[in-house]
């Protein structure tokens, strides 16, 4: 890996050698416009930051950057006088007019100014911490250029599933660090599933006690015909102190976090711990250990709703999001078939079949979310039966349920494993990458990928709020594997949910850029996949 790599950057540096162009400044996702100009700033400890506040977040962030990546100590200042030269101002001046989350950057041999408003001034950091030398010097070497720059969708996304394998507080941190570095501002927190809850609820500790658990754990490819199993329990969840934690932490980058409770499937673990809240009481479920999708569902009742406002209550407690995302997918409906109490309830509320009752509990839930000020989102099959009056549809199984919410005016998330979405499936030929669930998403497909369909007149392309990347675990049991599967593949969704589309330019990504942050992972000790058809 670290032969392939050398030999990346030995091209990466030739090229650069031979004075080819680098019109973005190896700033990934790339600005809407850069302009370079001649001459250079030299950031060194004598160089102040001027901010209007120097409790602003961004101006903390990049303080503590420069001090933990260069050691440097700069003076930060409080706006006020005429302003002095080496000086870095961060401000929200000059930034009028300028779309929501936009930033501009002027870098001239005196001074670097970065005006932006929230959000927009973190970005515009970002694109600074990018220019910066890979090198800890004393004096880092910056070009002169003017950016302007804001972002195509206003959701850009990231998923994580920490319930089939479970990733620790501190590597979530890390894993939030890089959606940041590549302005991404939502992070989905999948945290309930057939093979693990993972967050405290405090009214149901047994969701915790018993539903973070497993006994054992299925080894390999679940479809093989010899499965075997690890004999080893594997457990683990996050306390509601350690969620505070990292909602704090998110939001301090400008994430934020949406937490996702799957129902009505995909609800093993917690059926595990409460098997009230199923239809088949009498039965003993276990918390999932192979990965094939379970027969776990809640049973549609007034108990169960209780349940699952309670629980919803906790987790809006600890989640400021505007979003709750409630699952929705993949509901094995044969359990509901199968059970009197529903095939009843079908008929005296009149619904056609089980998929209106998917369709009456997704309703019913979205109900108590809005009563509480929040919206839902759910994953494409809540279009079963019919949308929830407010429902947000995250489109996974292609862009064909994102098409046909955005038709209905619903908004809608792309976010199709088709076209690349899917960080689980494997990165090149599939016998020739580790183990994945198979198929295929290279990042040149994720960069290929236009998160607007063509299918879509221009009065509903405004439902379309963005893009999301997905990163489903089964096969992703440790930290080293998991930043293998993001990396470079995150880069390229940065790019597709921040820059235009006819700015998009694969060579410009891949060739010059790329590289460039593969070795700044490289010097974070951050994990990745080489690309060797550029190295060799
Ligand atoms: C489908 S995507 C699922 C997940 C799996 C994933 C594997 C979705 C809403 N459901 O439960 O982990 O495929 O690619």
């Amino acid at each position: 890996n670290r032969f392939i790599f050398l030999i990346v950057l030995c091209v990466w540096f030739s090229s650069v050698a031979k004075g080819q162009d680098n019109p973005n400044l190896n700033i990934i996702p790339a600005p809407i416009s850069v302009q370079k100009q001649m001459g250079q700033f030299n950031l060194s400890n004598q160089t102040v930051i001027i901010a209007d506040s120097i409790n602003n977040k961004s101006v903390q962030f990049f303080s503590a950057y420069l001090h933990d990546k260069f050691g440097l100590q700069n003076q930060l200042k409080a706006a006020s006088g005429p302003v002095s030269s080496n000086s870095i101002v961060l401000t929200s001046e000059g930034s009028d007019g300028l779309p929501a989350e936009g930033y501009r950057l002027t870098i001239t041999p005196q001074q670097i100014k970065i005006s932006g408003k929230g959000a927009g001034l973190f970005y515009g950091v970002q694109s600074l911490i990018q220019l910066l030398p890979l090198d800890k010097a004393d004096a880092a070497v910056i070009p002169c250029a003017t950016i302007e720059d804001y972002p195509r969708f206003g959701y850009r996304g990231m998923h994580l599933d920490v319930a089939r394998h479970f990733f620790s507080v501190d590597f979530v941190k890390k894993y939030i660090d890089l959606l940041a570095t590549y302005k991404l501002n939502n992070f989905h927190w999948h945290l309930t599933d057939d093979q693990g809850w993972r967050i405290e609820i405090k009214k149901y500790p047994r969701l915790t006690t018993v539903g973070s658990q497993r006994a054992q754990t299925l080894v390999g490819r679940y479809r093989s015909y010899n499965q075997q199993y690890d004999n080893t329990p594997y457990g683990g969840f996050y306390t509601q102190d350690e969620i505070r934690d990292v909602v704090k932490y998110a939001a301090d980058r400008y994430i934020n976090i949406i937490p996702e409770i799957e129902m009505p499937g995909h609800s093993r673990a917690a059926l595990a711990a409460y098997p009230e809240f199923s239809c088949n009481p009498n039965r003993s479920y276990k918390v999932a250990e192979t990965w094939s999708v379970e027969d776990g569902v809640y049973c549609p009742s007034e108990k169960t709703f209780a349940f699952l406002q309670d629980v919803l209550a906790e987790v809006m407690d600890l989640f400021p999001s505007k979003y709750i995302h409630i699952g929705g997918d993949e509901v094995a409906k044969s359990v509901w078939h199968n059970s009197l109490y529903c095939r009843q309830m079908i008929k005296r509320l009149r619904l056609k079949n089980e998929h209106g009752l998917q369709s009456y509990f997704i309703h019913r839930i979205e109900k108590f979310v809005n009563s509480q000020g929040r919206s839902i989102i759910g994953w494409d099959e809540i279009l079963q039966g019919g949308l929830a009056p407010n429902a947000t549809v995250m489109s996974w199984r292609s862009e064909w349920g994102g098409i046909a919410a955005a038709q209905q005016k619903h908004n809608v998330i792309m976010s199709p494993s088709n076209e690349g979405l899917y960080f689980d499936f494997a990165q090149g030929r599939v016998s020739a990458e580790p183990l994945s669930i198979g198929r295929n998403s290279t990042y040149q497909k994720v960069y290929n990928y236009n998160p607007m369909p063509a299918a879509l007149n221009t009065e509903q392309q405004q439902y379309v709020i963005g893009v999301q990347a997905n990163m489903w675990t089964e096969y992703i049991d440790s930290e080293e594997k998991l930043e293998y599967m993001l990396l470079p593949r995150l880069m390229a969704l940065s790019e597709i949910a921040w820059t235009p589309q006819d700015k998009k330019n694969l060579n410009d990504f891949a060739e010059t850029r790329m590289p460039h942050h593969l070795a700044w992972l490289d010097k974070s000790n951050c994990n990745f996949r080489v690309d060797r058809a550029l190295g060799v």
